[in-house]
């Protein structure tokens, strides 16, 4: 084995004994870009491949117009709202990851969701940790 792959194996043991160790992550939902109608269209997605999300973490949604509602995956698929009770309209919306599995949020304004305003997320449960 390489120097390359014993530190990426080194390195991804660090990164996996941080995600199920350390206290809970603030996700901050698109990093700079906030909650937009973003330009790239893979923009959440791969926002979202790029981290692990576990119970105990927060999603922070920053947005200038809009809201952030959690949906069905079915609306999240078809960007349609069947439950506006879980819209959150103020900025930064703090959304706490109460349970595992999969979470869909959209911005529920008309056209923002079908541009790709969306975000899939799988929370995994936590696992125990001495502390
Ligand atoms: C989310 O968690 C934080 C920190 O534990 C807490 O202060 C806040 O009230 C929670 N928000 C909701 C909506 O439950
Ligand atoms: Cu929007």
């Amino acid at each position: 084995m390489g120097s390359f792959n014993f530190n990426m194996v080194v390195f991804m043991a660090l990164v996996a004994s941080m995600a199920f160790c350390s206290s809970a992550t603030q996700h901050i939902v698109g990093d700079a870009s906030g909650w937009v109608i973003p330009n790239n269209h893979n923009l959440y997605t791969d926002w979202a491949s790029q981290r692990m999300f576990t119970v105990g973490d927060s999603l922070v949604f920053d947005f200038l117009t809009g809201d952030v509602t959690e949906v069905s995956k079915d609306d999240y698929d078809h960007c349609h709202v069947s439950n506006p009770g879980s819209t959150i309209k103020t900025s930064p919306a703090i959304i706490n990851l109460t349970s595992p599995g999969d979470h869909y949020y959209i911005c529920s304004l008309e056209g923002h969701c079908i541009f790709h305003q969306k975000l899939a997320i799988n929370v995994v449960m936590k696992s125990s940790c001495s502390k």
